[in-house]
């Protein structure tokens, strides 16, 4: 037996119910020959095992460009072929998120991938978000803080920038079951930054600043919210 095929997801899902009839939903939309962009967390995942039966039992051909490690190890072991985007441009897309608003702004990057994640919906002509209902919220920051992903030497610089441009509080993220801060796929920082309004100029008044690499906003791009109520 390989080791990719010991793989398992280890942390626990929340509504697994909810996230396996929108897995399923996804699962349904792939087509022979698509290219998909493949976001991360554990409704991505769900959607990784629909989508592979579907290519066991009607042979279909696909490409996925995955957004993190952890994901690209999943295809590998559910037999789904990998491409990269210096090879292929995503058909579309499926993420998840951590918040929806009304206006179908988000926050991501609760796995810290939101770097890859956003480059592939900017590359992506179609995107489809895969959430529970208890991804919904009236405002964005209820009940996750905006993550930023930091460039370490930058790390005391962006601090004071981020407080300029309204963070009441920001903390550096701890890694999982070790001393000091988590450490991204790229090998920057991630700082959890709570506001108290989430404006329409906030991603870019983030983005703006030097040595920030990326936020977890997503702030009027054109996203398909899927639920497993909605549909
Ligand atoms: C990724 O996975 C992230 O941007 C978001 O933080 C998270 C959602 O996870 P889950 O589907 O496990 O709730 O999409």
């Amino acid at each position: 037996m390989s080791l990719i095929s010991t793989l398992q997801w280890s942390s626990t899902i929340t509504n697994p119910a909810a996230k396996q009839r929108v897995a399923q939903q996804i699962a349904q939309k792939v087509k022979d020959g698509d290219v998909l962009g493949v976001g991360s967390g554990s409704t991505v995942y769900m959607a990784l095992f629909a989508i592979a039966e579907r290519i066991k039992a009607e042979g279909l051909n696909i490409l996925a460009i995955p957004t993190s490690l952890e994901i690209t190890m999943f295809c590998a072991k559910l037999g789904i072929p990998l491409t990269t985007l210096f090879e292929h441009t995503p058909h579309w897309l499926f993420d998840g998120a951590d918040e929806v608003d009304p206006n179908n702004w988000l926050i991501k990057g609760r796995g810290g991938a939101m770097f890859k994640e956003k480059l592939l919906i900017r590359s992506s002509p179609l995107n489809y978000i895969i959430v529970d209902d208890s991804k919904l919220v009236l405002k964005l920051g209820t009940n996750f803080p905006v993550p930023v992903e930091v460039y370490p030497q930058a790390l005391l610089h962006v601090e004071e920038e981020l407080k300029k441009v309204g963070a009441i509080d920001i903390k550096l993220r701890p890694a999982k079951g070790k001393d000091g801060p988590i450490v991204t796929e790229n090998n920057n920082l991630i700082l959890d930054c709570y506001f108290d309004d989430i404006n329409d100029s906030l991603e870019q008044d983030i983005k703006a600043i030097t040595g920030v690499i990326e936020s977890g906003l997503f702030i009027g791009y054109d996203l398909q919210i899927l639920t497993a109520e909605n549909n």
